[in-house]
């Protein structure tokens, strides 16, 4: 297995080091944000998780390779680039075999960090069970793989282009714990709450380190979401940005956007209703996730040592 994996020499040395390493997703780059704020995001991101003391695994497919760490050259090929192939669970082999360019989604992403044995993982928002579900069976990838791979996923929650409540459900089926840090109720990307109550909130990054620790000295199979809110001043009215999303999936619905190109068709309207408010928003809340993300990635790291 091991040769279809290529660490970076920045994760190798934190790996040789006992320090702590951070994995990041590549396609809330590719096909997640526009060129150039893209990659000008990837970049501040990693330098929080510097600064903050891990070291950034940006998680990506290359020439047959699973990239554990990329270079800032990498990071533009991806930021620019309109060949690459957006990688679920699903493709992840024959992105692979083919060696084309892929860009992991959370649950690759969520594969590829097992396999190097990295335990922490920041974006922006997860995917979930769509609106419609019932009928559309639209429900991604990721939350099967929070099931089962363990890795935990420090996000902003999920965003209202989902079913929140149906996610929720999904979840506490498949024995996901999903933790409130810093809010009692299930963020929803752009607003700070929703309606959604969550059973496990708390202030304390030792607490979601050690909750992590014991999930799996004790076996428990599977991730865990913690749902960090967007912060105060990037936060969006929650009136005006549901009235637009549901103008966005109205236009899905019209344009036939169905299967893996519904999250990114739905961002990308979303940008274009908001005079690209929603972007904004969106950037501001993953530099914010990859500095609670690095604390919890550190916490943890030193309750193994
Ligand atoms: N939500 C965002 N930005 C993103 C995504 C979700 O706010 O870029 C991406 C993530 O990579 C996530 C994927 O894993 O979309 C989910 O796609 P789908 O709904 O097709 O499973
Ligand atoms: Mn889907």
């Amino acid at each position: 297995m091991k040769k279809y994996i290529e660490l970076s020499s920045e994760v190798q040395e934190a790996k040789a080091s006992g320090k702590a390493v951070v994995a990041l997703e590549s396609t809330i780059i590719s096909h997640g944000m526009p060129y150039p704020q893209n990659v000008k995001m990837a970049r501040e991101v990693e330098q929080i998780v510097r600064d903050n003391g891990a070291v950034p695994a940006t998680i990506a497919i290359i020439d047959g390779k699973i990239k554990i760490g990329l270079t800032d050259e990498e990071l533009e090929i991806f930021g620019k680039s309109p060949y690459v192939a957006k990688v679920s669970r699903r493709d992840l082999a024959q992105i692979i075999a083919t060696k084309q360019l892929g860009a992991t989604t959370v649950a690759t992403t969520m594969i590829c960090a097992e396999l190097a044995d990295i335990k922490v993982f920041v974006t922006g928002g997860i995917g979930g069970v769509h609106k419609g579900a019932e009928t559309t069976m639209d429900i991604s990838a990721d939350l099967e793989e929070l099931a089962q791979t363990d890795v935990a996923v420090i996000c902003a929650g999920a965003k209202s282009i989902l079913d929140l409540a149906l996610t929720l459900e999904y979840l506490e089926t498949k024995g996901v714990p999903v933790i409130g840090y810093e809010t009692e109720c299930l963020p929803a990307f752009y607003t700070r709450e929703s309606e959604h109550k969550l059973n496990f909130f708390t202030d304390s990054i030792d607490v979601i380190a050690e909750t992590l620790k014991t999930k799996w000295e004790l076996s428990l199979k599977g991730g865990a979401v913690i749902t960090n809110p967007i912060p105060e001043q990037y936060a969006m009215d929650q009136d005006y940005i549901n009235g637009i999303i549901t103008q966005a999936i109205r236009e899905a619905e019209e344009n036939h956007i169905i299967g893996k190109d519904s999250t990114p068709f739905l961002l990308g309207k979303i940008k274009e209703l908001t005079g690209g408010k929603s972007l904004e928003a969106n950037i501001e809340l993953v530099k914010h996730n990859a500095k609670v993300g690095t604390q919890i990635a550190v916490s943890f790291n030193e309750k193994l040592s």
